[in-house]
């Protein structure tokens, strides 16, 4: 996979890939992550990125023309699955939407900042819109790492066994079951019984019951709809 990300504050995004996960994917060949400053396209002499909003609102749009040339660029040279732009008012993102992305070939993934960026960018470029939440952040790069982060580990041959992406809370639209590990027992608090019994099917049992109820008691939209 090839990520593409276009930003104005690129160093927000160099501790993320540089650690974990997606510096595995990245080391193994497994991902490719191009980190682009929207300020590097700017024509304007001072190297102007924004510009106040037509109307009279308040706060700055990033401005047509850097984004509307990096865009053009990186199109000449890959071709993109999907154009994404990160903004709170884009569709909140889910596991089955990241499931579905990590099967991409090239990603372009376009940070808003400000109060965003021109309208006409949106309509005519982007493919995909995406939120990772309601709550309002100051740019979309911290959600283009989470965006990317989830990826990542779904890259096959990115994460091993040991931590199987499969058993992930949401994967099979329940949250995860407790964990315990070694010592059985610890300051007088002790591990369930059944997980010490060596009973494997027993301690499926346990497990799905306990995502169960997990996701009953903390999450019970996920259960909406299903049997
Ligand atoms: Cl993608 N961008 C911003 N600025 N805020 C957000 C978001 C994105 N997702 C949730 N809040």
């Amino acid at each position: 996979m090839r990520i593409d990300i276009l930003t104005v504050l690129p160093g927000l995004l160099h501790g993320p890939f540089a650690e974990s996960i997606v510096k595995r994917g990245i080391d193994k060949g497994l991902v490719e992550v191009h980190l682009h400053d929207i300020r590097d396209y700017t024509k304007d002499k001072h190297r102007k990125v924004d510009d106040t909003p037509f109307g009279g609102a308040a706060g700055m749009v990033l401005a047509m023309q850097p984004i509307h040339d990096a865009i053009v660029k990186l199109k000449s040279e890959t071709d993109y699955d999907e154009i994404i732009f990160l903004t709170p008012d884009g569709e909140r993102l889910n596991q089955g939407r990241v499931n579905s992305l990590s099967l991409c070939g090239n990603l372009l993934m376009i940070c808003g900042h400000y109060k965003g960026i021109d309208q006409r960018l949106r309509d005519h470029f982007v493919t995909l819109e995406i939120s990772i939440g309601d709550y309002v952040l100051s740019g979309g790069e911290l959600a283009a790492a989470v965006l990317t982060d989830a990826l990542v580990r779904l890259i096959p041959g990115v994460i091993g066994d040991e931590m199987s992406a499969l058993t992930d809370s949401f994967q099979d639209g329940l949250l995860a079951p407790p964990v315990y590990t070694r010592p059985a027992e610890y300051n007088g608090w002790k591990v369930p019984e059944v997980l010490l019994s060596g009973d494997h099917k027993k301690i499926q049992e346990w497990e799905e019951n306990e995502a169960l109820k997990r996701t009953k008691k903390r999450r019970p939209d996920l259960l909406e709809g299903l049997s």
